[in-house]
């Protein structure tokens, strides 16, 4: 294939200080270093996280002025000397991990995500909100050359970290699982991953939208926490004795802790969602008598994203999403930040 021709400037949504304008406007390029692929973006989800790393939530900077976004999909346009097994024309996309040490403890177990060094898309390294963006080539997932960039996006992040959520559950087909934050752009794909797996899914989010989503997505039932007069009361009742797993994936401390109650004896509490300071509180009573098990579950390796990315070519799931032009993201996490969102919004970058 002809060397793509790469422009000099491209859109940007751009911030300079936490909390401060998001500006559309033009910046350039930037240049693969030598273990790097330049992405021609075309398409990026927009995930919660990165309404945190506008905000300043959490305890980790980000770099500043940021391009935020981690579930870009596109085309390679260039690479750094040292790359191999890539070539310009395939598809890639840039995940929340761009790249890690390779040779920490962490990394040499496909631990990536914690390696101490871990460069994060959209935090640390610019990221996809913008018509270009460099991914170390370890990291950047592969996807098929048949695949429709806009409904891969989602996958990069949301599709891969419930995948392993999931899989961190350790479930058996015909189980109970209670995924909190079910309407959103996790959760709506953590219930389709669920059954996949064969497990049954109880899915719990607020609004009439949103129950119509989670059922027709696959979930046996919906409770609604903005409408329920006891939530642990009616997830306990309507599991037989409460789910053998849950994965939270709500923006709540309130309902993270809540999990700890209503998950069933000997259960398994997944932590996904990042509230801004928040703490899971678990009675340690309840804890130690019926056995329950909190762990906490952070994006996927490669291997991960691998095994997400081909549960979504065989057709087993799909993110329900909408499209809104890049210039469109402050608007976009508005309705984020108001919970109106079903499923994910995903911004072309073409326009
Ligand atoms: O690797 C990780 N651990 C990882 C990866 C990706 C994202 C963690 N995250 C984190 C994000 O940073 C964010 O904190 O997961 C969280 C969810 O991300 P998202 O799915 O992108 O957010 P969303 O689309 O806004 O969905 C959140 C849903 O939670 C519901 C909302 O209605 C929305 O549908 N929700 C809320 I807010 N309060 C709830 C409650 N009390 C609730 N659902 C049930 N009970
Ligand atoms: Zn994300
Ligand atoms: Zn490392």
């Amino acid at each position: 294939m002809a060397a793509p021709q790469i422009p000099k400037t491209m859109k940007a949504c751009v911030f300079d200080k936490n909390g401060g304008p998001i500006v559309y406007k033009e910046v350039p390029v930037p240049k693969p270093k030598s273990n790097e692929l330049l992405i021609h973006v075309l398409y990026t989800g927009v995930c919660h996280t990165d309404l945190h790393a506008w905000k300043g939530d959490w305890p980790l900077p980000v770099k500043l002025p940021l391009i935020g976004g981690h579930e870009g999909a596109g085309v390679v346009v260039a690479m750094g000397s040292e790359v191999k097994n890539w070539k310009i024309g395939d598809f890639a996309g840039i995940k929340w991990l761009n790249g890690s040490c390779m040779s920490c403890e962490f990394c040499m177990q496909g631990a990536e995500p914690n390696c101490p060094m871990a460069d994060l898309s959209g935090y640390t390294h610019d990221g996809s909100f913008a018509q270009y963006a460099t991914a170390d080539a370890v990291q950047a997932a592969r996807i098929r050359q048949t695949t429709k960039l806009d409904e891969v996006a989602p996958i990069l992040c949301a599709g891969v970290t419930v995948y392993k959520a999931l899989k961190t559950a350790d479930l058996r087909p015909g189980q109970w699982v209670a995924i909190s934050g079910a309407g959103g752009g996790l959760g709506s794909l953590a219930i389709q991953y669920a059954r996949a797996m064969g497990l049954r899914v109880l899915a719990i989010d607020g609004g009439d939208d949103k129950a119509k989503l989670c059922t027709d997505l696959g979930a046996e039932v919906f409770v609604d926490f903005t409408k329920s007069k006891d939530i642990i009361k009616d997830v306990v009742a309507a599991t037989n004795g409460g789910p053998h797993g849950v994965i939270n994936v709500s923006v709540s401390e309130r309902a993270i802790s809540q999990s700890t109650e209503y998950v069933r004896a000997l259960g398994k509490v997944v932590l996904v969602g990042l509230p801004a300071g928040a703490v899971c509180k678990s009675a340690v009573f309840n804890q130690v008598v019926k056995s329950i098990e909190i762990k906490g579950s952070y994006v996927g390796n490669r291997e991960d994203t691998a095994e997400a990315l081909d549960f979504f070519e065989r057709g087993l799931v799909h993110s329900p999403f909408k499209v809104a032009p890049l210039s469109k993201l402050p608007d976009v996490f508005k309705q984020m930040a108001e919970g109106k969102i079903l499923g994910r919004y995903v911004l072309d970058t073409t326009n």
